[in-house]
């Protein structure tokens, strides 16, 4: 099967990660430094359930709650990593923000996408529980991960997943039945 061209982008909070979890993802290393990010773009292939993808990463720029949501996130974009940091409570409320706005802007009420909890390395620092966001993603019916972009602690499963989550939206995946009518 030829690959997929998949377009995905990051999104969330500064310094949440998102660009160490697409570099850790792209390129297998971690940069301790900060730089903040105005747009990049990445390309990876990757394989999942023996289909090959090629992935178009969009890295974009730190968003807070005031932000416009920038338009061009919002079109021809399959899915979505939308990331905050388990040390920021402030990521979180962002987080939620950014969803809002994307599916006010899309028109969707289903669009696919990941959200994750990053830093888990720094787990004395925790400001946000793995429940809490357990329960924002399923409120989402999104898939949630926790990862370290450090440690590459599940990092290349957000893509995957997300992936999988793409093909569930186009109804490629068979699923069981979530609820049994009797
Ligand atoms: N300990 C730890 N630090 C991390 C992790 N991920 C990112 N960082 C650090 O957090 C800081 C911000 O990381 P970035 O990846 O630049 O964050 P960003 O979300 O891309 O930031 P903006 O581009 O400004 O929105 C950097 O100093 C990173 O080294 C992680 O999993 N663990
Ligand atoms: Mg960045």
């Amino acid at each position: 099967m030829p690959p997929k061209a998949r377009k995905i982008a990051i999104m969330g909070y500064r310094s949440v990660g998102k660009s160490s979890l697409s570099i850790q993802f792209v390129e297998g290393q971690f940069v301790d430094s900060y730089d903040p990010t105005i747009e990049n773009t990445f390309t990876k292939s990757t394989r999942v359930n023996s289909q090959d993808y090629e992935v178009k990463l969009v890295d974009t720029a730190g968003q807070d709650e005031y932000s416009i949501f920038p338009t061009q996130y919002s079109m021809d974009i399959h899915g979505y990593v939308l990331v905050y940091s388990i040390t920021s409570l402030k990521s979180f409320e962002v987080v939620q923000v950014i969803y809002d706005k994307l599916l006010d802007i899309t028109g969707k009420v289903h669009v696919p996408m990941v959200l994750v909890g990053n830093k888990t390395d720094l787990f004395q620092d925790r400001m946000v529980t793995k429940e809490q966001g357990k329960q924002l993603a399923d409120r989402w019916h999104a898939a949630f991960l926790e990862t370290s972009a450090k440690q590459n602690e599940a990092v290349a499963d957000i893509f995957h997943t997300l992936l999988i989550e793409i093909e569930k939206a186009d109804g490629n995946v068979q699923e069981k039945p979530s609820c049994i009518l009797s």
